[in-house]
């Protein structure tokens, strides 16, 4: 019981965060925003919820990169917008690694968050990881780990979303 109040505090953080975020994209010229690396990622992106520059852990293009195990997975969080969109909607994944995604919900619209094989998660595959009902200001996690060499994607299924483009792909890197 006493433990619920830091969760729920903590998703405030990274809502307004997730805010800014997308706000800063909004009002950002396409051509020239920041690379996808930039959004969020700080000396505190480890520190979970709360923390101050709550954010994805680096990539493995990036320093300070450490590889996701099953024991100790690498958490890649992700925005599920209103526009339909994830951001970022292009995740880089060492082969091999077990990847904790941290899906929140902005806005109104209910998303819901399948990761997996490229043509299971096309074809919505009812055996394919995911997340459900992830409703506005909500965060909701699942891990996964990218065995082989993919492709892997990722996708929210809720009506229409997914024919609105409402995917994303892994890019497996050795
Ligand atoms: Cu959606």
């Amino acid at each position: 019981m006493g433990k619920r109040g830091l969760p729920l505090l903590g998703i405030g953080f990274l809502a307004a965060g997730a805010i800014l975020i997308v706000l800063a994209g909004a009002f950002g010229a396409r051509g020239s925003s920041p690379t996808q690396d930039s959004w969020g990622v700080g000396p505190g992106g480890m520190m979970g919820f709360g923390g101050p520059g709550v954010g994805s852990a680096p990539d493995p293009g990036s320093s300070g990169f450490i590889a996701g195990t099953v024991a100790a997975p690498r958490v890649v969080r992700i925005v599920a917008s209103d526009q339909l969109r994830f951001i970022p909607d292009v995740v880089t994944v060492k082969a091999g690694e077990t990847i904790t995604f941290e899906i929140t919900t902005v806005g109104m619209s209910v998303h819901e968050f399948m990761v997996g094989p490229a043509a299971d998660v096309t074809a919505n595959t009812a055996s394919t990881p995911e997340i459900a009902d992830i409703g506005m200001m909500q965060t909701k996690s699942l891990t996964y780990t990218f065995a082989g060499s993919g492709p892997f994607a990722f996708a929210c299924h809720a009506p229409g979303h997914y024919e609105a483009g409402m995917s994303g792909r892994i890019v497996i890197v050795p």
